[in-house]
């Protein structure tokens, strides 16, 4: 039986890594085998690429160079580890995918969707996550939180207040344009309760755990 592949999406310390961590227990619990990935990243090569976009100067890259350098990464991870694990029957819970491309570069960065898409075709063509949980939250709220953890990747942190007001609306258009893939997660409450309510979609959505 294929498994499933979901990713989170949403801005900076929104509480993706905190929620993936409670997802897998819950899964796990239930004796599913769960593999847990992040972009981008996930691979030694992915992971090499990470090292050159999240650390550096802020105007280091530019968008379109920055998408390219995300797709890179990508295509590696989905080729190496979502994929296979996916064809194997596991679940792949990953740390952002394809919509923090099309929210950081597109719609805060200033790439088009119509280019974007374009690249997504052309690196992975129609491939896509089977559910994807965007953790949204006030932008400042989520850049405290990554700042009190003395978060030392910041170079996307860095970035002005409205490239982060950018990118929350960003990534609300994506889950209203998708709704069939898509699923918006208050972050603003406590952990626990931003667990249950993404538990409930699971349940809605697959019928476990
Ligand atoms: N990027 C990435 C792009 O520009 N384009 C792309 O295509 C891709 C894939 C790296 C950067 O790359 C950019 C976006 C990023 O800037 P990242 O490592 O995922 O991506 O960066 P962050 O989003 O900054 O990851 P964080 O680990 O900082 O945030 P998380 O995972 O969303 O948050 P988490 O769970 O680590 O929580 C942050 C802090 O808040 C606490 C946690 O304990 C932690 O201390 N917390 C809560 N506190 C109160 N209430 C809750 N509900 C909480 N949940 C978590």
């Amino acid at each position: 039986m294929a498994g499933h592949f979901i990713t989170l999406e949403g801005g900076e310390g929104a509480g993706k890594t905190t929620l993936i961590d409670g997802i897998a227990r819950a899964l796990e619990a239930q004796g599913q085998k769960v593999i847990k990935t992040r972009e981008p990243g996930g691979t030694p090569g992915a992971e090499a690429i990470r090292d050159l976009l999240v650390n550096g100067p802020v105007d280091r890259w530019s968008p379109t160079a920055e998408a390219l350098l995300f797709y890179a990464a990508r295509v590696d991870h989905v080729d190496r580890v979502i994929r296979p694990n996916v064809a194997a029957g596991n679940w792949v819970l990953c740390d952002r995918f394809a919509d923090s491309t099309r929210a950081y570069q597109g719609a805060a960065g200033g790439i088009s969707a119509d280019r974007l898409d374009a690249l997504h075709r052309m690196a992975l063509e129609r491939f896509e996550p089977d559910l994807t949980l965007v953790i949204d939250i006030d932008p400042m709220e989520g850049l405290e939180r990554a700042w009190a953890r003395g978060e030392a990747e910041t170079r996307f942190e860095a970035k002005g207040q409205t490239f982060h007001e950018r990118l929350r609306q960003g990534f609300l258009d994506i889950a209203h344009d998708n709704p069939g893939r898509c699923a918006v997660i208050d972050g603003g409450q406590a952990a626990g309760d931003v667990l249950s309510a993404a538990l409930d979609v699971f349940r809605d959505r697959f019928g476990a755990p």
